[in-house]
């Protein structure tokens, strides 16, 4: 077992009182090429205290809102349904005392607990999936819980999501797009509508759950991930859509996954604890401001 090591390190200690979980769901069982997400959340973890704790775009210290860290579990003697078993209680009993989970993966498969968790507490949820897949296939080598199905999951269960960074399905899942009416943010939709930002944001209802795969992210930002597609989604234009949907909806929790890392391209591991910073800065953008942090 790893040591219990803090996101932000000792700096985690500027927020005494938590009011955000960081917890980690070190699954990699069904992950189809290019392993190794099951080394992701210590990775993400690891290379946080290299971040500077006052945001550089919201110019707050964000970590004052107290962000715990949970020890990351042992999940190598469970079965993939008992692991989600446990990722499932572990996220309820955080929304149950107040704090908002985010949650490290671990294969896109750690999803599915989650958002039921908060589809318990948050019955309107809305989920919002970045990703370069659109995971919606049936089962995939005859498994239904393949990480390759976890938006279809979600579909089985009624939970409306929204998908964006899209740019590798199959035949079958496009079939079944055009089939229930859905319109994914692809990528080649984001090229030719300049606007797209402020459609999705218009198509959000309820609390929001945020899953990021990081695949969704382009592969020169991202390279630390099993299925890395070309034309990706940049830096800039992710903080921004982020920034946007925390503004016009509330987002209740959060995972980042798929984050597999690589010798050689550490830094994709501080580019995932980033993006994770940042977007707890907008999501507590006006928690922040009543306590005198940040001027955006
Ligand atoms: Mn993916």
């Amino acid at each position: 077992m790893p040591e219990n090591k803090q996101f932000l390190g000792e700096e985690a200690d500027l927020g005494p009182e938590k009011r955000i979980a960081i917890l980690s769901a070190p699954l990699a069982s069904t992950v189809s090429w290019q392993g190794g997400t099951e080394l992701g959340p210590e990775a993400i973890i690891a290379a946080s205290p290299a971040l500077e704790v006052f945001d550089d775009e919201l110019l707050a210290e964000t970590v004052r809102l107290g962000i715990a860290t949970r020890p990351i579990p042992d999940f190598s003697n469970l079965s993939a349904p008992e692991a989600c078993g446990a990722i499932e209680a572990a996220v309820a009993a955080e929304l149950t005392a107040g704090l908002f989970p985010v949650l490290l993966g671990g294969e896109h498969t750690v999803t599915v607990p989650a958002v039921k968790a908060c589809r318990q507490r948050y019955p309107d949820l809305h989920v919002v999936q970045i990703d370069a897949h659109l995971d919606l296939r049936d089962q995939y080598e005859g498994n239904p819980n393949s990480h390759a199905c976890v938006m279809r999951r979600l579909a089985d269960l009624s939970i409306p999501f929204t998908q964006v960074g899209i740019r590798s399905f199959s035949r079958e899942e496009l079939e079944l797009v055009r089939a229930r009416g859905w319109q994914p943010f692809f990528m080649q939709r984001l090229r030719r509508e300049p606007d797209w930002i402020a459609s999705l944001c218009a198509e959000l209802s309820g609390p929001v759950y945020l899953t990021v795969d990081v695949d969704g992210l382009d592969p020169s930002i991202m390279p630390a991930t099993g299925t890395p597609e070309p034309d990706g989604l940049l830096w800039a234009e992710t903080v921004a859509m982020l920034g946007a949907i925390a503004r016009v909806r509330p987002i209740v929790a959060m995972d980042f996954v798929e984050f597999s890392p690589r010798p050689g391209t550490e830094h994709a591991a501080f580019t995932v604890a980033k993006l994770l910073y940042r977007t707890l800065g907008h999501v507590f953008r006006s928690s922040l401001q009543r306590m005198g942090e940040g001027h955006v």
